[in-house]
């Protein structure tokens, strides 16, 4: 049984640059957030705008309701916005948060480029930013103040690592069929859980595991379900699955099912994420093990937003607790699971 493997909260301490720090603005225009009070220099409230990914999945939806909790908790005023997957919403929302003078921006980049006009912008309003979940590629550090969010390479390692262990349990023998069904294209989680996967292939399966099929299914059920289908018509002798996340994992076992095949017997099921349905699989024996991928990053994000809006220090990159289980573990885990 793997053990559960804890991430230390990693902290680098740096400045807010004193330009980025923001005064607190008054802004009454709530959106449904509860007031009582907290808030950015002097104690006035703070505003946080909170420019999210979409609803694509289990985890995103974990996700948004941690966020919106952790803010009427904290007693900010929450601005908050759906992009439904596409960057020019979430860059949208967010020019609309600069206009609104928010006290800080928070978001969760559905790609990792493109972002540095819209965050100059926010630099030169002197409005802090915050990355959660997911991490930009920019030349510009000062551009955010902080990234709190999962190590995705380190997932994709913990995939690969995983994948040995079900590999020997299932008794397989002889060269690994490999299909994978990548996250959104561009996505920080989808380029570096396929990156992490690769080194342990590279390192130490080299002869035996071959990834022969890959493709984006954008991280939704609908996508995995298609995705897999298109799979096992091009490649019905695959070994096993590696998704980036639970949602098409759990589409891509209704195709499994529906070409005749045993998903977690026939086909090995490695996936990401952990949310409930996922471990509702994984106890019926559909999925083989799970790599956690916390989203319940609402409170730590809401202690960065005072920070950063009081012009306090702010560690640079947080990353969140995460654990790995297999089958045998999922029926006790099931209960206590929070997402
Ligand atoms: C990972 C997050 C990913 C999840 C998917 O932190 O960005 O996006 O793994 C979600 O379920 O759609």
């Amino acid at each position: 049984m793997l053990n559960r493997r804890n991430f230390l909260t990693a902290a680098v301490g740096v400045a807010v640059a004193g330009g980025l720090a923001a005064c607190a603005k008054e802004d009454d225009s709530s959106s449904g957030s509860s007031d009582s009070g907290s808030g950015g220099g002097g104690g006035k409230k703070i505003t946080l705008g909170f420019a999210q990914v979409g609803s694509e999945s289990g985890w995103r939806t974990a996700n948004t309701k941690s966020v919106k909790e952790a803010a009427k908790e904290a007693g900010y005023t929450l601005k908050f916005s759906d992009a439904q997957q596409k960057q020019e919403n979430q860059i949208s929302a967010i020019r609309s948060y600069i206009a609104q003078k928010v006290d800080v921006i928070a978001f969760s980049p559905v790609v990792v480029t493109g972002w540095d006009a819209v965050l100059k912008e926010a630099k030169t309003a002197k409005i802090p930013v915050i990355l959660t979940d997911r991490s930009i590629k920019t030349s510009d550090d000062s551009l955010y103040v902080s990234f709190i969010g999962s190590d995705f390479i380190d997932e994709g390692r913990r995939a690969g690592k995983m994948l040995e262990t079900v590999l020997q349990k299932a008794g397989h023998k002889g060269p690994v069929k490999i299909a994978q069904l990548e996250g959104t294209t561009g996505a920080a989680p989808a380029l570096e859980r396929a990156k992490g996967f690769k080194e342990i292939m590279d390192a130490e399966h080299k002869d035996d595991w071959k990834i022969v099929v890959s493709q984006t299914g954008d991280f939704t059920r609908a996508g995995g379900k298609q995705v897999m289908a298109a799979f096992l018509q091009s490649d019905p002798d695959i070994n096993v699955l590696y998704a980036h996340n639970d949602d098409m994992a759990l589409g891509a076992i209704q195709s499994i099912e529906a070409a005749g095949k045993k998903p977690g017997k026939d086909i090995l099921i490695i996936s990401v994420d952990g949310v409930k349905d996922g471990f509702v699989a994984m106890s019926e024996g559909k999925i083989n093990g799970i790599v956690e991928c916390n989203p319940l990053l609402g409170p730590q994000l809401m202690d960065l937003v005072k920070k950063a809006a009081d012009g306090e220090t702010v560690e640079r990159r947080i990353k969140t607790k995460e654990g790995d289980f297999l089958q045998e573990e999922a029926k006790e885990a099931l209960p206590t699971r929070k997402y």
